[in-house]
């Protein structure tokens, strides 16, 4: 738009006349005076009508949410109207002029009212412009930055892992069916795992930020349908170990850039940058999932179950000074097909799962890199190799031993502001009952 001055800039036009566009977030009627908020993409002004002003007329008009194009003078508040913690508050737009560009309807409900989460899902094109949800999403996408721009640094390239697939690499995790090919049924990947993996052939160190998805047969407030993962995968380790500090550095490299970036975000979200111990405190805590079960004083179990993964971040925080903690050697049998076991730790894994502020942020592991021993683990566990020949190529022409991870972006944003519900921290979520809209029971 021509000669448009962005709003947070505005306060270098004192005295001058100046043109914004944006929405109108708030509009107060005092006697024939018009008060209005206004927003764009770099924040809020107030303006204010006044009696003589050739645009009162048109002001009449003026909904909350219409977008519009506002001309006026710059003015220095009184002392007295100063807002000093508010962006703004000590300037406001003498309007002169209001250009309709999309008048809005009357809302459903007032925007920034707290709603119950379908309601807010229901009108996400409304609910999406509330500060809390831009927050989210702004956070989102400065986690998405700072992590892609993290593993670059750490020598990773980034590659784009198919959607539409032929079968599903997580083996047990319920897999959309997708009907259109001649003579095969095919999915909707599950995970980016395969392709990770083959991708260490020509890159040694690859990542991808994926879309998986899920045809999950329960609604929680952490399951999704449709979800996107940071995945990496690194070749030439000699256990989990490699993949875990990669990952530890990712996070701490996301969590300093966020720190720095979205204070206000924080603050607004009543939270704190989450902690992680620097040296000499030795970082991330890892625990066995024995010595997890055992700090805890519960009885040993194959998994974690969500109260005590909520128990164990509880111990971290407190005795570690982390929000972070890894857990490590769950029993083979309880991970996916390709996850290295050393046979001197068998029946335990390499595989380790990431728990951010109560919940399973990300999974990983060092995988099977012999063509034989994962031929024999899929033998074990009833699957056929036949099916499996395109990926295994990788293995028959010299892979590495390798390992690396997945971080679930909605999570992981849902923990970092202490969202409830990670459906809050999904942009458009799907899960059973809903695309969009919701769907009939
Ligand atoms: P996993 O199945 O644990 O591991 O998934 C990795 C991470 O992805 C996120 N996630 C989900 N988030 C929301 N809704 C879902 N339905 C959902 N499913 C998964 C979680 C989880 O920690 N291939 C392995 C990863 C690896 O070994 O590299 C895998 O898919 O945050």
């Amino acid at each position: 738009m021509k000669n448009r001055v962005f709003i947070k800039g505005l306060s270098s036009h004192i005295g001058k006349t100046v043109a914004i566009a944006g929405w109108v977030s708030v509009r107060r009627d005092q006697g024939k005076m018009v008060f209005f908020d206004f927003r764009d993409m770099t924040g809020n002004v107030q303006g204010v009508v006044l009696t003589k002003s050739p645009a009162l007329d048109a002001a009449k008009e003026v909904t909350v949410e219409s977008a519009v194009q506002v001309g006026g003078v710059i003015n220095k508040r009184p002392l007295k109207n100063v807002q000093a913690d508010k962006q703004n508050g000590d300037i406001e737009l003498q309007i002169e002029s209001i250009e309709m560009l999309s008048k809005a309807q009357t809302l459903p409900f007032e925007l920034g009212t707290e709603l119950n989460l379908d309601t807010h899902l229901d009108n996400l094109p409304l609910t999406l412009r509330t500060q809390r949800s831009r927050d989210i999403f702004e956070m989102q996408s400065s986690i998405l930055e700072a992590y892609r721009a993290s593993l670059k640094r750490q020598h990773f390239t980034e590659f784009e892992a198919p959607a539409l697939v032929g079968g599903d690499a997580e083996g047990g995790a319920a897999a959309f069916k997708v009907e259109y090919f001649k003579d095969t049924v095919a999915y909707l990947a599950t995970s980016p795992q395969f392709y990770k993996q083959i991708m260490v052939g020509p890159f040694e160190r690859a990542f991808t930020v994926a879309k998986i998805f899920r045809a999950e047969k329960s609604a929680t407030t952490r399951h999704l349908s449709e979800a996107t993962c940071l995945d990496f995968e690194m070749g030439f380790i000699e256990s989990e170990r490699e993949p875990m500090a990669i990952l530890e550095k990712a996070i701490q490299d996301t969590v300093q850039a966020v720190a720095e970036q979205h204070a206000d975000i924080f603050k607004r979200f009543n939270t704190s940058p989450p902690k992680i111990p620097g040296p000499p405190a030795g970082g991330i805590p890892i625990l066995t999932l024995a010595e997890a079960h055992e700090t805890l004083g519960v009885a040993p179990e194959p998994d974690m179950a969500p109260e005590h993964e909520r128990g164990i971040c509880e111990w971290a925080k407190k005795e570690k000074g982390s929000d972070f903690v890894f857990i490590t050697r769950f029993p083979t049998a309880k991970r996916a097909f390709y996850t290295y076991e050393d046979p001197t730790e068998a029946p335990l894994s390499r595989g380790f799962d990431l728990l951010f502020r109560g919940l399973e942020i990300n999974s990983g592991a060092q995988r099977i890199h012999d063509y034989d021993s994962l031929i024999g683990r899929m033998n074990e566990r009833g699957l056929d190799p036949e099916k499996f020949a395109f990926y295994l190529q990788a293995f028959k022409y010299g892979m590495p031993p390798h390992g690396g991870s997945s971080t679930g972006l909605e999570r992981f944003t849902a923990r970092m502001l202490e969202i409830a519900n990670v459906k809050e921290a999904t942009a458009f979520p799907r899960d059973m009952t809903r695309i969009d809209t919701r769907l009939s029971e």
